[in-house]
């Protein structure tokens, strides 16, 4: 049956309390003091409540690969929301649950098999620590119970990610959080990596770190190491030519899971389709959220090897393995938009396009190295960091001035301290591309 999409759109006017909503992420009075509303999105671009068009720089929130409205997508959850709205996913099944998992399987490096479905990032994320935890215990090791994460990670903001994560604002007001848990250094070194093209030359030996941990604590302590492949919240940070495989080969040799969290680089970012073709390296579970539905129903996974997954199939069959699963795991909705959006992927060839494209791309985010405040630039595949110099009164007003003006002038950027994150949707064209970074350029050149 068809439904009908005619539904009017709210604008502005038609909101007048915005007392209410308590906005994540968000400097709530300022903004309710001049906010800023999107009504519509349509392929690159966002309408905003005053009918003006905005270039999405930013897949929404690094989400939107696909760009916006594709049709397949809602007409898929369309569907699916008039077939079957929910199914309950613990002792019970729907077929696009299974369908889901099995095409994302196979869109992985070979032996990581297996497919825990979550809402979001955080929640993948603290479900790959529990499994992680588990799998050790259910191995018989179970005193490795410490958590390795690094500096200036972002891995959502759960309890378990924000303990394995690095952003000090996400930890500082929320008390103690999880026990056993180390830090790796951060991979950012500007003084010796500043405007690299491609990946910077120094810091594999920052993987080190590892070891130095594992000598302090004992490797029949720590279960697993969580990274980003490339950090995006933290300002696009690429990993030093050399450190992703150091870490594989550390965890290897120490009996250490190695968990990805993908759930920014996966589906296309880079160039290629995660950071594991990308990089080469192969870790034993991979987070992703965000690009698995396109952003258009909240939904995230846990992508397992099947080596931890079968460690877990053993005892009595009538025993649940694993004592995990949330009310919305696998959502029928969440499901459908998935596989749509795993088409649209395929058809429109969204992963090799974003490869194709990424030489000029990366060209065209060097070209802002010289312009006022610039002080780094971090680019690959259809992601660009542009990091400015700090205002004197207060790191990240610079870059949040810089937002405002390109939204002002009609472009939706993100930025994270001073540095501007840019990361289309990957159907951009050369014309977008040329507004985004002229009106970057010409933004750069007001600021303060
Ligand atoms: N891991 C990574 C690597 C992420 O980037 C999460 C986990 C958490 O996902 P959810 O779906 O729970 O938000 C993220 C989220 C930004 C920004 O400004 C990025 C994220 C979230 C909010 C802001 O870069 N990424």
């Amino acid at each position: 049956m068809p439904v009908s999409t005619s539904s009017p759109a709210p604008t502005s006017s038609n909101i007048n309390d915005l007392d209410s909503l308590w906005m994540p992420f968000t400097a709530n009075r300022q903004f309710k003091k001049a906010p800023r509303f999107l009504v519509a999105a349509e392929g690159m671009h966002y309408t905003a409540a005053d009918g003006r068009e905005i270039l999405d720089g930013a897949a929404g929130l690094w989400c939107v690969n696909a760009g916006h409205g594709r049709a397949p997508i809602t007409r898929a959850i369309q569907e699916q929301a008039a077939r079957m709205d929910y199914a309950p996913p613990f002792q019970m099944g729907h077929p696009a649950a299974f369908e889901l998992a099995a095409r994302l399987a196979r869109l992985m490096p070979e032996g990581l098999d297996h497919v825990f479905f979550t809402n979001s990032g955080s929640e993948s994320v603290d479900t790959a620590l529990k499994i992680a935890l588990a799998y050790h215990k259910a191995r018989g090791e179970g005193g490795r119970t410490r958590l390795i994460g690094r500096e200036r990670g972002y891995h959502g903001v759960g309890f378990g990610g924000i303990s394995v994560g690095g952003m000090v604002a996400n930890r500082k007001a929320f008390g103690a959080q999880l026990p056993a848990v180390d830090h790796l250094r951060h991979t950012h070194q500007p003084d010796l990596n500043a405007f690299s093209r491609g990946l910077p030359e120094h810091g594999a030996d920052l993987a080190d770190d590892l070891e130095r941990l594992v000598a302090l604590h004992g490797a029949e302590t720590i279960a697993a190491c969580i990274v980003e492949p490339v950090a995006g919240s933290t300002g696009v940070l690429l990993p030093p030519k050399g450190y992703l495989e150091r870490l594989r080969a550390i965890c290897d040799r120490q009996g250490i899971l190695l968990i990805f969290d993908e759930v920014i680089t996966g589906f296309g970012r880079l160039g290629a389709p995660f950071a594991m073709d990308a990089f080469g390296v192969v870790p034993d579970l991979v987070t992703v959220a965000k690009g698995l539905t396109n952003g258009a129903v909240p939904m995230g996974a846990v992508v397992v090897r099947d080596t931890v997954h079968d460690a877990f199939m053993h005892g009595p069959e009538h025993l649940i393995e694993l004592f995990h699963g949330y009310t919305y795991s696998g959502h029928p909705l969440a499901c459908a938009a998935g596989l749509a959006t795993l088409d649209v992927y395929a058809e429109d060839k969204l992963f090799e396009r974003a490869g194709a494209l990424s030489p000029g791309w990366q060209d065209a985010a060097h070209a802002l190295r010289g312009l006022p405040h610039v002080i780094d630039v971090r680019a690959m595949g259809l992601v660009a960091g542009i990091e400015l110099a700090p205002m004197d009164d207060g790191p990240g007003k610079r870059a949040f001035a810089a937002f405002l003006e390109c939204f002002a002038r009609g472009v939706l950027v993100r930025t994270t301290g001073d540095t501007i994150a840019l990361s289309p949707p990957l159907i951009i064209e050369d014309s977008h591309m040329d507004r985004l970074f002229t009106t970057l350029s010409d933004v750069l050149k007001t600021l303060p």
